[in-house]
């Protein structure tokens, strides 16, 4: 700082140099610069104050004052500059980002194991020419079971374990009770998918190839059985369809579901809409047919139903029975994922423990 014959501009010059000094963050030096150089500032009054002072004193005292202003905002700029950069720093450090940290784990959902053995049965039949046909879960006593060559009394209905539901339009009535116990009981929880079926013939013409995945419900709960499982039940109808077609069919999608060229084998056996009809049964995937406890020592294991569309399911849907045959066929889901993956416990598909589930992944 230069000398001055004005001992107090040069102390304001110093008090403003050392609060300067003294500011460590940016606002407060802001404060310091309003204080002196601001519109108010001591300084800027010093300035404003010249015009009082005589004419020929002017000159001098402007120059000084204006030196020290100078000395002041340049002073200012520097330690601004200082500031910026030591804040930028800090801001720097403080929000540096440790690019060698692990990642925070993200949980990867999965497709339920039913799901996936859905997915993968509907594939197949997809990529062989099926439609995927799906339907309401509360059916008429018609479509689940008169329509299907199951009239009323029918011993297949005992085995159906039906649920019945009351009065399911109009919601919940305090007749509910009545109604279930008395003998015009319209609705039903579907036992198979086979009405989604039924509704398809009645609303098309032949050709018909279809399958029908979903969930269907059968009164009944014990260590292999729960209220609510899956199914997927398969239709062809067309002129001159066999049992030569359905076996076909059958063998070439359990090798391609099972990866395996597995031995198949039919059995004989009833169904009410099929005529002949046969449970389908493999060469026990556990013991490859040696016998196991699985295949309960037979080497076999049943995977499915089928059979020729009987001619009454026909005659329900309108279809000419001189013309047309067909095949049906129909699995559980949960079976068949327990048979593929190794599941030795239905239950397991209904818990819904994560530690289960995130092994099909
Ligand atoms: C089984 C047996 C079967 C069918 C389902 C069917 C459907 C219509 C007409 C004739 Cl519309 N049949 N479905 C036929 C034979 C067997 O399922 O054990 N399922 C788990």
């Amino acid at each position: 700082m230069s000398e001055s014959n004005n001992p107090q501009l040069e102390a304001l010059a110093a008090e403003a140099l050392a609060e300067i000094n003294a500011a460590r963050e940016t606002v407060l030096l802001d404060k310091v610069r309003v204080n002196y150089l601001g519109k108010k500032g001591s300084i800027t009054q010093l300035l404003k104050a010249l015009g009082k002072l005589p004419g020929d004193e002017r000159a001098a005292a402007g120059a000084e004052i204006n030196r020290v202003k100078q000395e002041v905002q340049s002073a200012l700029e520097h330690q601004r500059v200082a500031l910026e950069n030591a804040e930028l720093a800090a801001r720097l450090a403080s929000e540096k980002i440790d690019v060698s940290l692990a990642g925070r784990g993200r949980p990867q959902g999965s497709v339920h194991p039913v799901t996936r053995t859905i997915e993968r049965i509907q594939m197949y039949f997809e990529q062989v020419g099926y439609a995927v046909a799906e339907g309401p879960e509360i059916e008429d006593d018609y479509h689940n079971f008169e329509a299907l060559n199951i009239p009323a009394h029918h011993p297949a209905r005992a085995m159906h374990d039906t649920f019945y539901v009351s009065d399911f339009i109009g919601g919940a009535s305090q007749e509910s009770e009545a109604v279930a116990s008395s003998n015009d009981i319209k609705y039903v929880l579907r036992t198979h998918t086979s009405p989604v079926q039924v509704r398809v013939m009645e609303n098309s013409e032949p050709p018909v190839r279809i399958i029908c995945p979903g969930r269907v419900y059968r009164c009944d709960s014990d260590l292999t059985h729960t209220p609510m499982f899956h199914q997927v039940e398969g239709l062809v109808v067309d002129e001159h369809v066999t049992f030569a077609h359905l076996k076909g069919v059958i063998q070439s999608f359990l090798k391609v579901f099972f990866e395996k060229d597995l031995a198949v084998r039919f059995r004989p056996s009833y169904f009410p809409f099929t005529e002949p009809s046969a449970e389908v049964d493999i060469a026990c995937v556990m013991c490859n047919g040696q016998g196991c406890r699985v295949c309960k020592n037979t080497g076999w294991l049943e995977v499915m139903g089928c059979g020729m569309v009987h001619p009454n399911v026909f005659s329900h849907v309108g279809y000419d029975t001189e013309k047309y045959t067909g095949f049906a066929f129909g699995m559980g889901v949960e079976r068949l994922a327990m048979l593929r993956y190794g599941v030795n416990d239905l239950r397991l598909f209904f818990d819904n423990d994560v530690r289960f589930l995130a092994q099909f992944s």
